[in-house]
């Protein structure tokens, strides 16, 4: 678990440390909705309708699960019952830090018909955890304030940036509903995001001002424990912009799961347009470059156990994933191609035209 700085940049992955613990109880299966709440201290609240942090016993602390989880910093990694650190935050590890980096910070937990609740101070419990209440829901909520002699840059929250990331992760993790709302505002107006097809509805977003080829072609599917998710669409233009996501972080400098993909889209179209007769017998194989112009791409994966590289750390090193991710898309692109011959019929000729351009441009420079 890593906050880095303790500028603007560290004051807002805070937040996200925190709603990666409940995107991972979405995850799980058991929390459709999230609320991130931007107070009028600038403190943040975080709500989700999960099944509630535990609150029995942990044996080996002699301590309440929740205790544990909100004081206790872990080194990261694998956590004692099992859990993996999936979606970008293992439930529960990012919040000690965020709790021990915060001024004052409270959880209220409704799970088996109580309320529980604990208050903190620079990550010191001020009183054991106590039940304050009954309930017929089940969920947590965490309010934290960022402390001022830590975040000595700004304690001021940025709408937009908190906004953007909050569609960012409604995009990447369909069918979840994210709400963020800003108290700060005279009339504070909660905005909604809920994508019922994820990334698909992403590239949609994307080409939003494009003439597209096609639907968004998109598939998801888990092998090892590793899921994978693509979609793309081609417009009719030139740029090429795919991004790739692992745990629903944005690996800005690629990595395993991008190369998979791109070889398998290179060859998958060569292997079509060979089989189908759209290219004349000495015609050569189209290059990546020449597949890829005019692509909108969004490939996202959940790893339980990341290798992130790079200079900036955000490169997948994993090699299965490779093979994974080709296997993947493979098999459902040429799926889609053999079912579609028209639009595969416009995509082959839009990477012939690319490759024609390119070999033209070399031959006169
Ligand atoms: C607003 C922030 O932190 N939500 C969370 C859960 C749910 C479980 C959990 C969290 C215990 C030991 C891992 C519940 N029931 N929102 C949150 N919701 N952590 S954090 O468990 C932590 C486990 O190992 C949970 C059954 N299993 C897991």
């Amino acid at each position: 678990m890593y906050i880095g700085s303790t500028s603007g940049r560290g004051l807002h992955h805070l937040v996200w440390e925190i709603v990666d613990n409940s995107i991972d109880e979405a995850l799980a299966g058991y929390c459709d909705h999230i609320q991130i709440i931007i107070e009028k201290d600038n403190s943040i609240t975080v709500i989700d309708d999960g099944r509630g942090i535990p609150v029995d016993m942990h044996k080996k602390a002699g301590k309440p699960a929740l205790e544990v989880i909100m004081t206790v910093l872990h080194a990261g990694g694998k956590f004692d019952s099992g859990t993996y650190k999936v979606s970008g935050g293992l439930h529960g590890v990012g919040a000690s830090v965020v709790n021990a980096l915060s001024e004052r910070c409270e959880v209220y937990v409704h799970r088996d018909g109580k309320l529980y609740y604990q208050s903190y101070q620079r990550g010191i419990p001020n009183d054991e955890v106590k039940v304050i209440g009954e309930t017929d829901k089940t969920g947590t909520k965490t309010n934290f304030k960022p402390d001022p002699e830590i975040f000595t840059e700004t304690e001021e929250y940025e709408y937009e940036q908190l906004l953007h990331r909050t569609r960012e992760l409604a995009y990447l993790n369909k069918q979840l509903k994210i709400s963020i709302e800003d108290r700060r505002e005279e009339e504070p107006e909660a905005e909604h995001f809920y994508y019922e097809g994820g990334i698909a509805e992403y590239v949609e977003h994307l080409n939003r001002k494009r003439e597209t080829l096609h639907e968004p072609i998109y598939g998801e599917s888990d092998i090892d424990d590793i899921t994978v998710e693509f979609a793309i669409q081609y417009n009719d233009g030139f740029a090429s912009n795919i991004y790739s996501f692992t745990n629903n972080i944005h690996t800005a400098e690629g990595g395993t799961h991008e190369s998979g993909f791109k070889t398998a889209l290179t060859r998958v179209i060569n292997d079509y347009a060979r089989k189908n007769h759209l290219y004349k017998e000495n015609d050569p194989n189209l290059i990546g470059d020449d597949v890829r112009e005019g692509l909108t791409a969004i490939i996202s994966v959940k790893h339980p156990d990341p290798q992130f590289e790079g200079q900036t750390k955000t490169k997948l090193g994993n090699s299965e994933v490779r093979t994974i991710t080709d296997q993947i898309f493979s098999d459902k692109f040429s799926t889609f191609l053999i079912e579609n011959p028209k639009v595969a019929r416009q995509i082959v000729e839009k990477g012939l035209m690319a490759s024609r351009a390119r070999i033209a441009a070399k031959k006169s420079a």
